[in-house]
């Protein structure tokens, strides 16, 4: 198949020769740039606040935050005083102490970034959830987690199953009028009183951080628990790959609720000392494209499915809008369709960036970045300071261009420390001792680029081929018609497996045999015969998790009308 690409951008990027910094960096190398690597004291919120309030960027904005109701900038010591006050409200109205956990559900606000950020000032673990998760989903992971505190809004309170969770011990409301009784405290009442000194909490490395729960295909979802020692991988990861620079003004339009809203939304961006936007609310083309034209937001992080919705939403707004402050853009979360780095290209005039990188690994792995060619549909080459590998399902490494399990050799600052309560997934991981085995099905290429094909679960056997989902999406929305593709294997007695593709479409189209033929011989003709899908269904909408992923997972039990499984972070 033709192999498109995009030269190597020229400008001043703090990663200037790729080839030349995989081959000498070392990660004790970054750790330099942290205050504990003289003083000795560690606490990644310190790093991240205190140390900017310190020095020379006490009167930079930090924080941007902007919703409907809402328009506020803080500093860095501005942001130093409110975390100091969110610690101290939570060590003396609940006794919270290093090593508990303290869960956040609310909307995005300044307020969610001010207390999570002081449950680490002191040492506790936070555990963010998304404010639209249902009370089966809340219930899993405070129970789980033997949470001791949650702070939430008045709101939100009648999806938190308190008769449920006898380790929860004090419920702060964020809100008016809060009435304080049994466990039920008055946050904001107690924010205001609270002194803005505070008494950081110093942890070692491997103390805990912060708690995301994920959700595999099956069971309960998993607590992945990071510490405090990923803040190397942070911030070395946001130089490089997000290349924060002095005067940025960033976006990650992620929700801390998913791993890209907190590494990359608070950590990254905050470790280097960059000016972050938060932006409240729902996806709306409009709304974005406003964001960006009015902080003049330089770089800009963000995914795939927000990428397809402002391509579908079309030229209208985007004309409208002024994007030229825009120097660079970066995706995650899914693999990245060649047509979207296409669009991007011409609508706004950059290369969008993928970055691959899970839960798990609590930082970007496998990247591309600008001084590098960019492949169209790839996801480029691993960080500087990282391994990867094809291996078979023996833990041998496979040869270019083969298909197999993306591997990663341990060593890297971030990966999880453990799976709460549960050692054994945890070592379900690492079935070849030295190899962190994703889960995600790849092959790299003779120059060391690779390319996703789908989770290993998703890969489809058709007639003795193998076929990554991801392609056939990929070649699926090219087609005019089609908006967003969601491409399973179906059992077939004769094949093994078929290809189906469910379909949504554009606004303006109508669904007919005749366009189901059109795209299908679209599929045929652009990608392989045998990558065509023999069945294809419209739907309205493809299910996806609220980060943004396609899941395959359930469209497939749909169609055998099977379980399907864990549905607590999908989309409405
Ligand atoms: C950060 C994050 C992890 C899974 C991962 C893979 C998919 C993420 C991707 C990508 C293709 C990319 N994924 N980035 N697939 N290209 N650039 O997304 O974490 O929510 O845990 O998901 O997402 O399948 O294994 P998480």
């Amino acid at each position: 198949m033709k192999m498109e690409a995009f030269p190597p951008v020229e400008g001043n990027y703090n990663l200037q020769n790729y080839e030349e910094m995989y081959e000498k960096f070392q990660w004790d190398q970054a750790e330099e740039q942290f205050s504990w690597h003289t003083t000795g004291k560690v606490n990644l919120a310190y790093e991240a606040v205190d140390r900017h309030a310190e020095g020379s960027k006490k009167d930079k904005a930090a924080l941007c935050y902007l919703s409907s109701t809402r328009n506020e900038t803080y500093t860095f010591n501005d942001l130093k005083q409110m975390t100091n006050k969110a610690g101290n409200v939570l060590r003396t109205k609940a006794g919270v102490k290093k090593g508990d956990r303290v869960f956040i559900f609310m909307p995005r606000s300044p307020e969610l970034y001010f207390a999570l950020l002081g449950v680490i000032k002191i040492g506790a673990i936070v555990g963010p959830l998304f404010e639209a998760f249902m009370e089966d989903a809340v219930r899993d992971r405070l129970y789980d987690s033997s949470a001791k505190v949650l702070i939430t809004t008045p709101e939100l309170l009648e999806r938190v199953p308190v008769q449920d969770l006898p380790a929860l011990e004090t419920i702060f409301l964020i809100g008016e009028n809060i009435e304080e009784k049994d466990q039920y405290v008055d946050y904001q009442k107690h924010f205001q009183e609270a002194s803005a000194q505070l008494d950081i909490e110093w942890v070692e490395r491997t103390d805990g951080l912060i708690l995301h729960y994920t959700s595999g295909s099956t069971g309960k979802p998993k607590g992945v628990l990071h510490v405090h020692n990923a803040m190397v991988q942070h911030y070395q990861s946001a130089k490089w790959v997000l290349d924060l620079q002095e005067d940025d003004i960033y976006w990650c339009t992620a929700d801390p609720g998913w791993v890209t809203g907190t590494s990359y939304g608070i950590f990254g961006p905050w470790l280097t000392g960059t000016t972050n936007i938060v932006a409240g609310g729902r996806f709306s083309p409009e709304g974005w494209y406003k964001t960006i034209e009015s902080f003049g937001v330089t770089v800009w992080y963000s995914a795939p499915t927000s990428f397809r919705m402002l391509m579908a939403a079309g030229e209208p707004a985007l004309k409208s809008h002024n994007l030229t402050s825009l120097r660079h853009v970066l995706s995650v979360g899914e693999p990245l369709n060649p047509e979207v780095i296409r669009w991007g290209q011409e609508s706004f005039k950059k290369r969008i960036h993928d970055t691959w990188w899970m839960t798990e690994t609590g930082a970007q792995l496998i990247c591309n970045y600008p001084c590098m060619e960019l492949r169209l549909g790839s996801m480029g080459k691993p960080l500087p300071g990282v391994e990867a590998a094809i291996l078979d399902d023996e833990g041998n490494i496979l040869p270019p261009n083969q298909m197999g399990n993306l591997a990663i050799k341990k060593g890297w600052p971030s990966l999880m420390h453990t799976i709460w309560n549960n050692q054994e997934k945890y070592d379900s991981y690492f079935p070849f001792s030295d190899w962190y085995v994703s889960g995600d099905s790849a092959y790299m290429d003779e120059e060391g680029y690779f390319w996703f094909q789908g989770r290993v679960d998703d890969v489809i056997m058709t007639a003795g081929e193998r076929v990554g989902p991801f392609e056939v999406e990929s070649k699926l929305i090219e087609h005019p018609a089609v908006a967003e593709a969601g491409v399973i294997g179906k059992p077939d007695h004769i094949r093994g497996e078929i290809i189906k593709a469910f379909v949504a479409l554009n606004d303006g189209y109508t669904e007919s045999d005749q366009l189901k033929e059109e795209i299908r011989h679209f599929v045929k003709t652009g990608l392989a015969a045998h990558s065509a899908p023999r069945e294809i269904e419209f739907c309205e909408k493809i299910p996806k998790t609220r980060s943004g992923k396609i899941m395959r997972r359930v469209l497939k039990a749909w169609e055998l009308g099977l379980p399907t499984g864990d549905l607590s972070t999908l989309e409405d």
